[in-house]
């Protein structure tokens, strides 16, 4: 039995989805392992990175490198504008209001202890409460549970169903006069459960609680606007958006990151420095200390154009047309059963099978070039939920193809036939 419905019809007619072509960008793609076709579907762990992305990074060191924000020479300035434009980019990617609502950090990881070390610091106080949910990634749990911890806050946890989606009445419930923040993912990298965001941010601010939501699966999977979303906070990570590692986006209001005290201290977040007194730069350098990823910032640029050239609805419903092919195809498998069935589901699957461990399918699946994930994928919490150490988790990109489907459950067969 399907639980991922089919995709209506498109109203009007689009170019088709050349995937053949999308691919032949993607060098990394034409690797074989053990003398077979590498099958990439870890693209919830990181996505691989197309040509452009790579030749951007490159043309950074090539043509126009040197520190950002602080020459008057030709080749700071130069890089100084090209890290700018990333910014402006990211901007346009979120349909942010204004650039310097935009922080560039390491990955959503630090966006998220940002948030937690500055605004909950200052807002979160004995007795107060935060609230996340049950599908959360640990990146996603722990900034907030050793901020209550240093607080003497609650943790607050809204619980998933069966099906892995959360009731939004039963949210509704827990949020409290004590709540001080909503921290939720966009889209769980567990269960591939889509959170209706929209409705959760309604609900917080209608009690005045802002909400802070973790993008990391869903930007590369379907367009966000964080203003439609009502997001007082959005985080993502570059290398999950088929950019380079070491760099990710904090997005906050202007009117909350203006009143939240800097994060880490150094150069670039001041203003002015005397022994007595620092006062901080504006926005966004204010949270933004020392050198930062200059070329992967700009080549995170190049991502961005990238995936808004292909289209991010034209992506979300590629890989929904592979959700739906393999999770047709591996619930026939005969002892397969597939964890996370929720109605809006995107872009990942995980499941387990009876009677072979899902590192072993892991490693039979490795030997047929097929790549996925096997743990608890840093969502411990959800395993438990679940009563499983650990699933097989297979997480699609802009680049796979039904074919990659079937490379994946012929493997599939392979490890049930040789563990069972
Ligand atoms: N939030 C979610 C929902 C994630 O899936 C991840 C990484 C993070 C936060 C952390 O992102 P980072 O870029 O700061 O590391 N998820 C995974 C995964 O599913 N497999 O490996 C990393």
């Amino acid at each position: 039995m399907s639980t991922v419905a089919r995709p209506a019809p498109a109203a009007t007619p689009v170019p088709a989805y050349d995937v053949a072509a999308i691919r032949r960008d993607f060098p990394i793609l034409a690797t074989r392992v053990y003398g077979k076709p590498l099958v990439y579907l870890d693209n919830a762990a990181s996505a691989q990175k197309p040509s452009a992305v790579i030749d951007a990074e490159r043309d950074v060191y090539e043509k126009c490198y040197a520190n950002i924000h602080r020459g008057v020479h030709w080749l700071s300035v130069h890089a100084t504008d090209a890290y700018d434009a990333a910014r402006e980019k990211t901007r346009r990617f979120l349909n942010a209001a204004e650039a310097r609502e935009i922080v560039f950090v390491r990955g959503t990881t630090e966006a998220v202890n940002l948030v937690a070390q500055t605004y909950g610091r200052t807002h979160v106080g004995p007795g107060d409460e935060v609230l996340i949910t049950g599908l959360e990634h640990h990146s996603n749990i722990v900034p907030w549970q050793m901020l209550c911890e240093e607080r003497k806050a609650r943790l607050a946890v809204a619980p998933i169903n069966d099906a892995g989606e959360v009731d939004v009445d039963v949210f509704a419930r827990l949020l409290t006069p004590r709540t001080r923040i909503v921290s939720v993912a966009h889209l769980s990298n567990a269960l591939g459960t889509v959170l209706p965001v929209r409705r959760m941010a309604e609900l917080a601010h209608e009690r005045g609680i802002p909400i802070f939501v973790d993008g990391a699966q869903a930007t590369p999977r379907m367009p966000v606007d964080v203003r439609e979303l009502g997001a007082d906070f959005y985080a993502f990570s570059s290398h999950k958006t088929y950019g380079p590692t070491g760099v990710g986006v904090l997005y906050g209001r202007a009117e909350l990151l203006e009143k939240m005290p800097p994060y880490q201290g150094g150069g670039d977040m001041i203003r002015s420095v005397t022994f007595d007194k620092t006062t901080y730069n504006k926005l966004p350098h204010k949270f933004e200390a020392g050198t930062p990823n200059i070329a992967g910032g700009i080549a995170f640029g190049a991502a961005l154009d990238y995936v808004t050239g292909i289209g991010l609805e034209r992506i979300a419903a590629h890989e929904h047309d592979l959700l739906v092919d393999a999770t047709e195809k591996l619930q026939a498998v005969d002892g397969l059963r597939v964890v996370g069935t929720a109605r809006e589901k995107a872009g990942v699957l995980s499941f387990v099978i009876d009677g072979v461990h899902p590192h072993d399918i892991g490693t039979v699946l490795d030997r047929h070039g097929v790549a996925i994930r096997t743990g608890h994928h840093c969502a411990q919490p959800v395993m438990d939920r679940y009563g499983l150490p650990a699933t097989a988790r297979a997480s699609f990109g802009l680049y796979n193809t039904r074919d990659e489907v079937d490379a994946l459950v012929g493997a599939i067969h392979e490890a049930i036939r040789m563990f069972r």
